[in-house]
């Protein structure tokens, strides 16, 4: 018997491998999309106090906030409804402070108030009453603006 031969010319590619399995998306897919939705909602309402903000600001007044009782009464004479207070806690959850910054130095909270309710709330109505509450940005409602003296 003679010699082994030459190696053979290399045979035909084998088929493609399978797929990666990307496994199962689909609940950090319906996190992302709460985190969407909470997004949109936090822009809004932000956008809404900006707006305030900027309304009384473009005639050189801020949304009224009352420092006192008497302040309290006087908003509320002049609102004649339900109005939303230079007030928000939207940086820091509880912590109120003035649209023109600062802690709040007064306050006249409903009973039970604030309380946050649902899916949050970061601005501060004076009800007709004169008691305070909490309430979403997002909502609409008469605002005073409050001039230098
Ligand atoms: C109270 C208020 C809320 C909201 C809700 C309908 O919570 O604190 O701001 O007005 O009632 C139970
Ligand atoms: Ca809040
Ligand atoms: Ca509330």
């Amino acid at each position: 018997m003679g010699p082994p031969g030459n190696t053979g010319a290399s045979g035909i590619p084998g088929p493609r491998g399978q797929k990666r399995d990307h496994g199962d998306n689909s609940v950090a897919e319906a996190k992302l999309a709460n985190l969407e939705r909470e997004l949109q909602s936090l822009r809004s309402e932000l956008d809404h106090t900006k707006k305030l903000k900027a309304v009384c600001a473009g005639l050189q007044a801020t949304v009224a906030a009352p420092k006192n009782a008497e302040e309290n009464k006087a908003i509320q004479d002049v609102a004649k409804d339900t109005a939303f207070l230079g007030i928000t806690d939207e940086a820091t959850e509880g912590q109120f402070m003035y649209l023109t910054g600062g802690r709040l130095t007064y306050s006249n909270w409903k009973k039970d108030e604030p309380n946050d309710h649902g899916s949050g709330e970061d601005c501060v109505i004076l009800l007709n009453n004169g008691l305070w509450n909490d309430i979403s940005c997002a909502s609409s409602f008469i605002a005073v603006c409050e001039f230098p003296a």
